[in-house]
């Protein structure tokens, strides 16, 4: 078991999730059973095993409902089909039960923004202005210009380039999508059309035995009213960036609140919700606030933007970061929830964005592959909250080949991005989009799953075209090629998972502080428990744990971002050591778990760090 059965709780009251891993499961790309070189669920049941060994207690599965696939199930037809090459509805029930009887459990993707316009309530929504269903949907009548020319009823700009409005001729208006125009967005004004929502698509599943939800782009369902224009920020288009408009809106709190209540507490179902464009933790906290009973968590997404030129246009022209700005706000979304009734996420990858190992690690040579694969683990598992990984970060997986053209780029924002550029016809802007989308796009994280050295990498059968192309390292970097060596950076996942449970009072419910906030090279951070020292630590490995007279258990964690050796910052004095105190070594990416405990005596300065070298001291 993977620690899920407490229902007491670690502090005697903390809910399961809060110390679960989940994994998220991308599943065109996670393993394909049947030959048509697009992943499905009985391929997902039979690697449910290894996300088990993994350490995995929860998984995430990305949206498999029926779909016209403009973008990759996140525009649904049918909440209550599965689309034909994922399996059946069968398959989930039988995916909830592989995951229950090994203490598993499993959270779907539920999109309910917006629909697919081949959902049954758009095609009659569209069908005519006095459809019942008209206003479970955004319809705006037409403006236009000077020139007598028809335009959108509003400037705004959507996700994937583009206005956020499409005209429909058969009942001459325009309806609102933030998405592909295939995804019209749902009017949650509307109260028969919400409580559609909650029993077609959340009541549905969870008496299925599914045990919650990631909820897509959550904070877009309250739009503002006024449908105005917004500011003009971009001078060279028509269409301007508009969060403002449509994100957090007037009844946005209502809302949530509404579907929790009615939908998702009943059957006791965990949620984490999607939190684009609210950088401030004062917003954020309304929706994470126990007491306020909205959302058990959220993603915020400034560190995984790091790098992008920004949501809407420029996102794709890439901005170099430093260290110390990642430190900053990362620092900020740990802290933000101390003394508050609230809780955050740890991620640094998901499928809208490219591998964490080459956009914050150092690809340039293997070894230092590994090295900072692990590092940027390690970094992981020791930050307080909720730990979601997503597949292949396990093994390193990396982004595409530099050298693959965009004709192996399959997303409909990539290619968006990409066809904007090239209208342009500036060859710097289509220079630059091609190189920010080489580090970001959202296609480096949904390539085939690396599982094997067999052609197709053990994803699909050997001579199946595969839905996407396979990394051309996969002999190198796989799952079967990790499991056997005890370096690997799987096994290393495998260790620090376990230790982040072990000592979950100081990784996952932490308080954090940074150190060396301006270093250009080092991560460190303190990790202290919020309870005084006690006994409650097994003694284990024959290291004792040492009372030191009240203090509270601490971790510092001291983390080398950089390709060069890197002095380490005196870690006995951060504890604040007395002499006979005992500074331990908990983890080292650098070592194998046998050399583990080595202590920091009396007078021992702490060893230099090596290339993307990464380690965890306690004082206990
Ligand atoms: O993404 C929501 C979203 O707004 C962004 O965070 C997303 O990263 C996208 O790249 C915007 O540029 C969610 C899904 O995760 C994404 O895959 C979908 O495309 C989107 O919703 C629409 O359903």
């Amino acid at each position: 078991m993977n620690g899920l059965h407490h229902e007491n709780g670690y502090l005697g009251k903390e809910p399961w999730w809060k110390d679960a891993t989940f994994y998220q499961v991308y599943p065109a790309s996670f393993k394909d059973s049947d030959g048509d070189g697009w992943g499905d669920i009985p391929g997902l049941i039979s690697k449910i095993d290894y996300l088990h060994d993994l350490g995995v207690d929860v998984v995430w599965l990305s949206p498999v409902f029926e779909s016209p696939q403009a973008d990759m199930g996140y525009d649904v037809s049918d909440y209550q089909k599965i689309y034909a090459p994922y399996g059946t509805v069968e398959d989930v029930d039988a995916l909830v039960e592989a995951c229950h009887v090994r203490g598993m459990k499993l959270i779907l993707d539920l999109v309910v923004n917006h629909t697919s316009i081949e959902h049954g309530w758009f095609k009659e929504s569209r069908s005519s202005k006095t459809n019942p269903k008209r206003d479970w949907y955004i319809w705006k009548p037409a403006r236009y210009n000077s020139e007598g020319q028809r335009i959108p009823p509003t400037n705004w700009r959507g996700y994937f380039a583009g206005p956020t409005w499409t005209w429909d001729e058969h009942t001459q208006e325009y309806y609102l999508h933030l998405y592909a125009s295939e995804q019209p967005d749902l009017n949650w004004e509307s109260e028969a059309c919400r409580e559609a929502i909650y029993d077609n698509t959340m009541r549905f599943w969870l008496e299925r035995g599914v045990d919650g939800f990631r909820i897509d782009t959550v904070n877009k369902y309250s739009k503002r009213t006024e449908y105005v224009d917004a500011s003009i920020t971009d001078p060279s288009s028509t269409c301007q960036p508009a969060p403002e408009m449509w994100c957090n809106g007037p009844r946005i709190h209502e809302f949530i609140h509404e579907m929790r209540t009615k939908a998702l507490e009943p059957y006791g179902a965990v949620s984490v919700g999607e939190l684009s464009n609210t950088p401030h933790p004062s917003q954020v906290l309304p929706y994470v606030s126990s007491a306020a009973r909205e959302l058990d968590m959220v993603f915020e997404f400034s560190m995984i933007r790091l790098g992008t030129g920004g949501m809407f246009g420029p996102k794709y022209t890439y901005v170099p970061f430093t260290l110390p700005q990642m430190k900053a706000i990362v620092a900020k979304w740990q802290t933000f929830i101390e003394g508050t009734d609230g809780w955050t996420t740890v991620f640094c990858e998901n499928h809208d964005n490219g591998r964490a190992v080459s956009r914050f690690g150092d690809c340039s040579t293997p070894e230092l592959w590994q090295a900072s694969a692990k590092t940027l683990a390690l970094w992981q598992a020791t930050l307080t909250g909720t730990l979601f990984l997503y597949q292949g970060q396990e093994i390193g997986m990396t982004n595409m080949p530099a050298t693959w053209g965009i004709d192996k780029y399959k997303d409909v924002e990539s290619l968006n991005f990409y066809a904007e550029a090239v209208a342009s016809g500036d060859q710097k802007t289509i220079a630059d989009t091609m190189h920010g989308l080489r580090i970001l796009a959202r296609d480096h994280s949904r390539i085939p799953f690396q599982w094997d050295d067999s052609p197709n990498a053990g994803f699909a059968e050997k001579g199946v075209k595969t839905w996407m192309q396979i990394h051309d390292e996969y002999r190198d970097i796989n799952a079967a090629k990790q499991l056997v060596d005890q370096d690997s950076i799987l096994n290393f996942y495998k260790r620090i998972l376990q230790l982040r449970k072990k000592y979950k009072d100081l990784f996952v419910f932490g308080t954090f502080r940074l150190l060396q906030g301006e270093h250009k090279a080092i991560f460190s951070y303190v990790k202290e428990s919020p309870h005084e020292t006690s006994n409650s630590y097994p003694q284990t490995n024959g290291h004792s744990v040492n009372g030191h007279d009240g203090r509270k258990r601490a971790a510092v964690v001291v983390l080398n971002f950089s390709k060069d050796k890197q002095e380490c910052l005196d870690v006995r004095d951060v504890f604040d050591c007395n002499d006979n105190d005992t500074i331990r070594l908990l983890v080292s990416t650098q070592h194998n778990e046998d050399d583990e405990g080595l202590t920091l005596g009396k007078n021992t300065s702490t060893p230099a760090l090596q290339p993307w070298e990464g380690r965890v001291y306690v004082n206990f």
